[in-house]
């Protein structure tokens, strides 16, 4: 058994897609273990997006992360990292799968930095040190 950290981004809380994303999640199989709504501090962000610190995307990534409320699921499965992965499709919203969260409902906004309504771990390394991040 495997957990992640998933992120409802402040894009899909805006757009009322709290639900839609939740059901895919719960539909594939995967069980919420744990979630919290909050608006999140720039020091929680600049630990979560540490490796991106120094990309012409940076700052704007942590304005846009801060700019309303995120929804922070701890997320359980066998092969869950990799799996949600999947569902949510590839970072650029324009060219994900159609099928993936992204693809399906996301787009591109022409801003500075891609609005592509979910995080999902990438790695078990990068899992448990999101989660203990989000919910510790
Ligand atoms: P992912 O979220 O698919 O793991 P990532 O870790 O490379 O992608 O980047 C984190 C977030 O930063 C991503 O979800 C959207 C934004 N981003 C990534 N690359 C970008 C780029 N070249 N221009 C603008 N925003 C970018
Ligand atoms: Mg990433």
């Amino acid at each position: 058994m495997e957990n992640t950290l998933v992120l409802l981004k402040p894009d899909a809380v805006k757009r009322q897609l709290i639900g839609e994303i939740i059901a895919r999640i719960e539909a594939k199989g995967y069980v919420i273990e744990d979630i919290d709504m909050l608006v999140p501090e720039r020091d929680t962000l600049a630990a979560h997006y540490e490796e991106h610190e120094g990309k012409p995307f940076y700052e704007p990534l942590l304005e846009f992360m801060s700019s309303g409320p995120v929804v922070a699921l701890k997320v359980s499965g066998h092969r869950v990292i990799e799996g949600f992965r999947s569902l949510a499709g590839t970072t650029d919203p324009t060219v994900a799968a159609p099928g993936t969260i992204r693809g399906d409902l996301g787009r591109d906004w022409g801003k500075k930095v891609v609005e592509n309504l979910v995080h999902g771990s990438d790695s078990s390394l990068s899992a448990e040190r999101e989660l203990g991040i989000w919910f510790s």
